[in-house]
């Protein structure tokens, strides 16, 4: 439903613009990078299509997700940079506050980590179902950091979760074009993931939460 002959399928225009984010991350190694807040929410919006193709069951999930990446994105033109937000809360000592973008940024990028990790178990192994690969990775990644009413819920809603092909079928891929976009992904994701952890740690701030 979302293939365009110009433009491509969602996975592919995900998968895309993270690699241009990744590209600007690796320029430098990371290190004096300041990778700005406006395309990084551009991309990070364009993951909530991926709740489309998952039913409703996750409705809440995606409301949650896309509703931090939108107050990211509205303080884009104020803060530019991420690391000018983990800055301000440090100053306010904000930093893990319940209205927090610092806290809303650790969220979102959960969020990215999330789906590489279910991308990575669901390319593991064909015997997979969505539920088992999905069930896995928000396990490692998200779990531990939710409550338990969040958790319930989340479990209940995994067995709503589509089948592999009827995965594929609402994201308009094959077995093949699927395997490539996610792989192009994980690839890509990894260095944002790591650059974004890394302006926590590099300010002493802990990331077990
Ligand atoms: C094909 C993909 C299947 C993936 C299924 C993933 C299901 C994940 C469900 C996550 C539910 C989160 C519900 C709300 C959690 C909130 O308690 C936390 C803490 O919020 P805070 O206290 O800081 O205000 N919110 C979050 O952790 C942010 C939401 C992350 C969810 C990201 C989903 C990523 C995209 C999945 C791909 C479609």
């Amino acid at each position: 439903e979302f293939e365009d002959a110009e433009t491509g399928t969602a996975l592919s225009l995900i998968s895309d613009a993270f690699e241009e984010l990744s590209d600007l991350i690796k320029k430098d190694n990371g290190v004096s990078i300041e990778l700005r807040l406006k395309p990084f929410c551009d991309a990070c919006s364009l993951v909530s299509v991926l709740f489309g193709s998952l039913g409703i069951a996750f409705k809440f999930a995606e409301m949650e997700y896309t509703s931090k990446v939108r107050d990211l994105s509205e303080a884009a033109s104020l803060y530019g940079t991420l690391s000018k937000v983990i800055d301000y809360d440090v100053k306010s000592d904000t930093v893990q506050s319940a209205e927090s973008l610092t806290r809303k940024l650790r969220r979102v990028r959960q969020g990215l980590d999330l789906i590489r990790e279910l991308f990575q178990n669901f390319l593991s192994t064909d015997d997979y179902s969505l539920k088992e690969a999905a069930s896995e990775a928000y396990k490692q990644v998200c779990a531990p950091y939710h409550t338990w009413a969040v958790r319930t819920a989340v479990s209940a809603g995994m067995c709503a979760l589509p089948t592999r092909d009827q995965l594929l079928l609402n994201l308009n891929e094959s077995d093949e074009s699927a395997e490539s976009e996610m792989r192009r992904y994980i690839k890509a994701s990894l260095p944002i993931i790591n650059y974004i952890d890394n302006l926590y740690t590099s300010r002493g701030i802990t990331l077990d939460w």
